[in-house]
């Protein structure tokens, strides 16, 4: 039966851990998966989640299945993150919220429900963007292209290409857009440029689909879910996948949702409807104990106060570190203009190294990074900056 199976290729990403963690280089920089990590390199545990997890135990829940869309209290707090708690399209119905194993999970059942309400679409997805968006929609049946984005000379996004080529497609396209923090170039659009993206789908009839991975980690989480209203106001159905991953450090307790925002209440039922078959026929219904953590923070106010804070502390820190990368690398001699690293948002760094470059610093030094140049910044901290600044320096 298995004869004749091949090997599939690693993740990119995820297999550089492994190469990683067999590495005996003592002073070895993991800067490869996108994880946050705190001042001392250690992955958080953050205090509301901590908190909310006592009062989890004391009350000694039982474990029963969870609706197949998920626990209720959670799907709405979503809600209230991705749409703002008074938006009027909540308030009318029109959103199907459903829990999903992480962001992975939502955009998973947005491209199997797609794959039954518009089957022969094409789906563009960023040039370049998170790998797993082609594999994952190419897994689900769709044809996957691309739309322009990254622009090296630039060090920034070719817009006007982008929107040119958003004009060009065919009506019914899906668009996977990064909601913030694009990964992972680093480089999100304005809002004006939102509102040209907008105009864009809106006269060609296509289906935005965003993925909203880093909510909080731009500039807030208000001013980063913006685009969401952009989108609302414009009267759009859409697509929003949410994680909670990095904006809780509950990677693997796989906590997200998918949004489907629709016309009317009685369309949103039946949207929801057909989510469910797609839920109920992969896993039957997602796992409680994530989604309790996160409903209990964002639900409880003290909590919710308290992980906006941790929230702020680590977009933060991630910002010093951008800007303390820069001074580093300006110290140890590179001449070369860097500063775009500091204009760059979310976790990520495209440093525009090349694959040798980075080949080597993973060789010679034990820094780890993709090989496309992205770096992760949010794993620098102040023990390993200098070393990882000098290696750069080192391989430019
Ligand atoms: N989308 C993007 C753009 C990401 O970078 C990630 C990273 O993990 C995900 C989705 C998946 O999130 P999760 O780990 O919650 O499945
Ligand atoms: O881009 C990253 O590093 C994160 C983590 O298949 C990740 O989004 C990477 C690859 C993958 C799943 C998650």
């Amino acid at each position: 039966l298995f004869a004749a199976v091949e090997m599939a290729p690693r993740d990119p990403i995820l297999g550089l851990n492994e190469q990683f963690n067999a590495d005996t280089n003592p002073a070895k920089v993991n800067l490869g998966v996108g994880v946050y990590t705190d001042e001392n390199g250690k992955l958080p545990l953050l205090a509301c989640v901590k908190a909310a997890e006592e009062q989890l135990l004391a009350a000694a829940r039982t474990r029963g299945y969870l609706p197949i869309d998920g626990f209720a209290a959670y799907d709405k707090a979503v809600q209230g993150l991705v749409f703002g708690a008074d938006s009027a399209i909540l308030a009318a119905g029109r959103v199907a919220t459903v829990q999903a194993l992480g962001g992975t999970g939502g955009l998973k059942v947005g491209a199997d429900f797609l794959k039954r309400v518009n089957p022969n679409a094409t789906v563009l997805i960023s040039d370049p963007s998170w790998e797993n968006h082609r594999a994952l929609f190419t897994n689900a049946g769709f044809t996957v292209g691309t739309y322009p984005y990254y622009d090296a000379d630039k060090k920034g996004v070719n817009f006007d290409a982008m929107l040119a080529c958003l004009n060009a497609a065919e009506a019914g396209t899906i668009i996977v857009l990064h909601a913030c923090c694009h990964n992972p170039t680093g480089y999100d659009i304005t809002s004006a440029q939102w509102e040209q993206v907008i105009a864009a789908v809106k006269a060609r009839g296509l289906v935005a689909f965003l993925d909203m991975a880093y909510q909080g980690f731009g500039d807030g989480i208000a001013e980063d879910g913006a685009v969401i209203g952009q989108f609302v106001a414009a009267g759009l159905d859409f697509f929003v996948s949410t994680s909670f991953s990095k904006s809780f450090s509950l990677y693997g307790e796989r906590v997200g949702a998918l949004s489907v925002v629709c016309e009317s209440k009685e369309e949103t039922a039946r949207v929801l409807s057909q989510l469910k078959i797609v839920i109920r026929t992969n896993y039957s219904n997602p796992p409680t104990h994530g989604a309790q953590v996160v409903a209990t923070v964002l639900n409880t106010p003290a909590l919710r106060a308290q992980w906006e804070e941790e929230l702020a502390g680590m977009r933060n820190r991630i910002k010093a570190m951008r800007g303390a990368l820069v001074e580093k690398l300006k110290a140890a001699g590179v001449t070369a203009d860097i500063d775009f690293i500091t204009t760059q948002r979310g976790m990520f760094s495209y440093s525009g190294l090349t694959k040798p470059q980075m080949e080597r610093l993973r060789g010679e030094f034990g820094v780890y990074g993709v090989d496309s140049g992205r770096i992760c910044v949010a794993a620098l901290n102040e023990k390993n900056l200098g070393y990882v600044a000098d290696a750069i320096a080192k391989v430019m």
